[in-house]
């Protein structure tokens, strides 16, 4: 099992910077690679990654996405003057060279390749490439905005070559469409291309029709290219979010790529005077780890675009993600802009003549302010999980990993105890003694997680019913709120209207009538094969409802024999750690589920799942269910039902 994240990142790729006037393309100066490197030192990151060398990428690579011609032509600006430059570079748009041009993209492109070989061949699970020039606008035979060679795009075909990988997913979440991959996977089925981008009916660059939501490929390759543009600014987390869930995720996971490719430009985050998006850093450690359970976990993170501002932090963000060393919570989820006076520094003022010096004044200016502010907001979301990452209810089964796992003792719970969580509640489960007993090793574990001992735990019980014991005594022990998924056929004495803890539960019964909005009963027809119902009713409805929940844990209960398999039971734990800053609490009815259980909240790889499908009539339960619901929970409203 591949483990440990890659980093790569290598200061020649600091050597050309713009020679000439050319305002258009003075943002891009070399400080910016070096920039997030520094932030990932500062955060301590560099030294925990494993640490992978660059090379020149050859010519024969090159020609994998780009024409003879153009490799040429690129090739000769290396003995150009700065007059011959100049012209050269008028031939694109918004792009220039400098001598040292074709070497840092011939580095760029080659660090790109050594990171998909070390995913590849298994020498670490995942990694962040740091490089420049970016790629993502580059065309066959086109250099484009600050691009020369299409880094990822390259990358996609060298892996299917290379590695005979057979679905690769592309997702750029850079501000900018990137047009030139688009372009190079039109046609073809194999790669999957996701790209959201600031576009304004077409008014922001680089005004293609063709980056419209209408364009979705060509030929065999239709249905293989999604475009989300962005006819607004100021999109932020919930936006981000929205799209992943709604979008993105169901598509992926019916896809079921081999690998991840991410064109990760960070001016679609706050603070980018060009891109005016509004999504804080924490929204890109939240993207990485939900595009984490695919693929096996191979993510390979390619820079693209990349400014100043919150993106270093951004880039940190997503770094940390890809460690699952850490945890974030997405504080806002508000689409509205917030008022730390970036409107100032942006775009629209530099138009005006003249306007440009004033302008950078006032960007510096911003951006000293803008440095404390990310400064504070990151030591506010940004919560370094527990080092012991799984705790384990003392059981007595032999399982593999338990070495791994920390083993909590049980405790004697007395019945008035238990009987004052459940206020005017029924009391009749309490006679039950497997309940007592269930309770005598749930709270050792919500104890060790609400104190941060650990960031997860696991446990048998015969009883569902305990979750909503367990979800009430976590509020007792500092949980402000809580999410309780229960699956399976069970009573849950908790108190319907208690807006600390939301309730959702999903068996197969007759409808129930829901009165709440903190208790959701989802039921299903059939009692088989949920697998997929499962997987896209968490993507599409109880991820949206837990965001706007802002669980501090979840509490998960497993039933027997609920027509789920093992593996999918392992996707959901994963991606449900995207909440609470992964504090989440498992109880498992079946004990021959805990070594899967176990294996997922230890945040090893999960196997692919297959098939997926939403069967019609359990699609018809979410489409009422979300028409009730989404006036109260906000990002329900997000949907196209
Ligand atoms: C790599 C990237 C943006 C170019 C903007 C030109 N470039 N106006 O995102
Ligand atoms: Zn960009």
């Amino acid at each position: 099992m591949a483990s440990g994240t890659g980093l790569i990142y290598n200061e020649q790729m600091m050597s050309y910077n713009l020679l000439w006037d050319y305002p258009v393309c003075s943002i891009e100066i070399p400080e910016r690679l070096s920039a997030s490197y520094e932030k990932l030192k500062y955060y301590g990151l560099v030294e925990r990654c494993i640490p992978l060398s660059v090379r020149e990428a050859i010519e024969e690579e090159i020609m994998l996405a780009h024409s003879l011609d153009y490799l040429e032509a690129v090739k000769s600006t290396a003995s150009m003057n700065v007059e011959e430059l100049k012209t050269f570079s008028y031939n694109y748009g918004d792009v220039y060279f400098h001598p040292n041009s074709y070497h840092c993209a011939k580095v760029s492109l080659g660090a790109t390749l050594q990171l998909v070989d070390a995913v590849m061949l298994d020498r670490v699970r995942n990694g962040m490439a740091l490089v420049r020039p970016p790629g993502h606008h580059s065309q066959k035979s086109e250099a484009c905005g600050f691009c020369v060679f299409n880094n990822v795009a390259i990358a996609a075909k060298y892996a299917k070559q290379a590695y005979g990988t057979k679905r690769i997913l592309i997702v750029d979440w850079d501000v900018h469409h990137g047009q030139g991959t688009q372009y190079a996977f039109e046609e073809d089925p194999s790669v999957l291309y996701f790209s959201w981008h600031r576009y304004e009916h077409q008014q922001f660059w680089p005004n293609l029709k063709d980056s419209d939501y209408d364009v979705v490929g060509k030929g065999s390759g239709t249905g293989f290219n999604i475009n989300i543009p962005w006819n607004k600014v100021g999109m932020g987390n919930a936006d981000y979010l929205a799209a992943f869930l709604y979008i993105l995720l169901p598509m992926a996971y019916e896809f079921n790529p081999e690998l991840i490719l991410v064109s990760a430009g960070f001016d679609s985050a706050i603070g980018d005077p060009e891109g005016e998006m509004c999504a804080t850093p924490e929204c890109f450690a939240h993207l990485t780890q939900l595009l984490m359970p695919l693929a096996n976990g191979k993510l390979c993170v390619v820079l693209e675009c990349h400014r100043n501002y919150s993106e270093c932090e951004s880039c940190t963000s997503a770094i940390l993600e890809l460690f699952e060393e850490s945890r974030f919570f997405i504080e806002d989820l508000s689409t509205k802009k917030r008022n730390i006076g970036i409107e100032e520094g942006n775009s629209e003022s530099s138009a005006a003549t003249n306007a440009e010096e004033k302008n950078i004044t006032m960007v510096s200016k911003v951006n000293q302010d803008f440095d404390e502010f990310m400064d504070s907001h990151m030591k506010k979301v940004l919560v370094l999980a527990p080092r012991v990452r799984t705790a384990l209810a003392s059981c007595g089964e032999k399982l593999t990993r338990l070495d791994q796992c920390l083993q909590v003792e049980e405790k004697k719970i007395a019945m008035e105890e238990v009987g004052v969580l459940i206020s005017g509640g029924d009391c009749a489960h309490l006679k039950d003694e497997n309940l007592l007993l269930s309770l005598g090793k749930i709270f050792p574990l919500i104890d060790k997680i609400t104190k941060r001992e650990v960031r997860n735990g696991v446990v048998v019980s015969p009883m569902l019913s305990s979750g909503a014991f367990a979800a009430r005594y976590s509020t007792t022990v500092g949980a402000s709120r809580v999410l309780l998924l229960v699956l399976g056929e069970a009573d849950i004495p908790t108190d319907k209207d208690d807006e600390k803890i939301l309730v959702v539960q999903i068996y197969g019964k007759q409808d129930e009538k829901r009165q709440s909005n903190y208790y959701i009963p989802i039921c299903w027809k059939e009692n088989n094969e949920w697998d997929g119902d499962l997987l896209y009713t968490l993507l599409e409805f109880i991820l949206p409802l837990a965001y706007g929940h802002r669980p501090e844990l979840v509490i998960l209960a497993v039933g027997s024999n609920i027509g789920i398999q093992a593996f999918t039971l392992a996707h959901l734990t994963h991606l449900l750690q995207v909440l609470a800053e992964g504090r989440i609490l498992v109880i498992s009815r079946a004990s021959d589920l805990v070594e899967t259980l176990m294996s997922s909240l230890l945040g090893d790889p999960i196997s692919t799942m297959r098939p997926f499908a939403l069967k019609q009539e359990n699609a018809l339960v979410l489409v009422k269910l979300r028409r009730e619901l989404k006036q109260h929970w906000k990002l329900l409203q997000n949907s196209v039902n």
